[in-house]
């Protein structure tokens, strides 16, 4: 296919490619490929391109996180995959800790995460040591593993396509939830403090410029930005169908 680089169908294209190169090399989970699809048609409402709602929630995030005691970037095979030096980049600017965190978690996928962190310039990698393994209540899956160090004793937790549990099981531990999720409809979407409805591979790229400016107190009421992202969504869709 002939598509100028510049174009946002052969971003997504880059973008699918590196997914299916991080299932490939024990990164990304069967499901989280399938978790990408979805992704995909989201993003192809939105428009492929960041949302001025999702701009707004970027800015509380960066805030939030610039004022975090212990904030934490909980990662997991997708988000990897696709935002390995912007995960770096981000925790040596807040002195964040990053953790591995799995829904789907052979030990070799997240020893294989690891790697792929520390090889883009992590010097810590918490989430694979089982001496510092705590559980949190309220989940099943592999996630209720954290480390003490880390998701455990964090106040902000920056979580990447999540299930819904988890960030429930967040909240109820008293921790500010962060997430991107490009469906503002999703349980995750609908339970975080702040819900960045935008593709990561834009949006973590926005966070780190944000993060690296001084930001100031704004109000912030995630229900009204998501409702705001679904307002943007519709706008385009008519726009875009009077266009065809
Ligand atoms: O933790 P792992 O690596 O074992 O894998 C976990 C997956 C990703 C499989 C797990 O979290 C999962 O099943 O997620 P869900 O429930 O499918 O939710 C993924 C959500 O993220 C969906 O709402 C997607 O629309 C959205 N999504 C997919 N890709 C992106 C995204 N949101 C932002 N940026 C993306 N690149």
């Amino acid at each position: 296919m002939n598509i100028p680089k510049s174009h946002p169908r052969f971003v997504s294209l880059q973008t699918r490619e590196k997914l299916v190169k991080g299932f490939d090399n024990n990164l990304v989970a069967k499901e989280g490929l399938l978790a990408h699809g979805r992704g995909e048609a989201f993003d192809y409402l939105i428009g492929e391109k960041t949302l001025k709602s999702a701009k707004k929630a970027i800015s509380a995030a960066a805030y939030t996180l610039q004022n975090a005691k212990s904030p934490v970037i909980s990662v997991n095979g997708n988000f990897a995959a696709l935002c390995a030096p912007e995960i770096i980049k981000l925790s040596r600017i807040l002195g964040a800790k990053i953790e591995v965190n799995l829904f789907y978690g052979p030990e070799s996928r997240k020893r294989a995460i690891t790697k792929v962190l520390k090889k883009s310039g992590a010097k810590e990698v918490l989430g694979i040591n089982p001496k510092s393994a705590r559980r949190l209540k309220g989940i099943d899956s592999a996630r209720r593993i954290v480390d003490k160090d880390g998701i455990y004793s964090a106040d902000v937790v920056l979580v990447p396509l999540e299930d819904g549990d988890r960030t429930l099981a967040l909240k109820k531990a008293k921790k500010k939830v962060i997430t991107f999720d490009l469906n503002p409809l999703s349980r995750t979407a609908q339970t975080a403090d702040i819900t960045i409805v935008d593709n990561t591979t834009r949006a973590m790229k926005l966070l780190v410029v944000a993060c690296k400016k001084k930001k100031v107190k704004r109000s912030y009421n995630n229900k009204k930005v998501l409702s705001e992202s679904i307002s943007e969504i519709k706008k385009n869709l008519q726009r875009r169908a009077k266009l065809a």
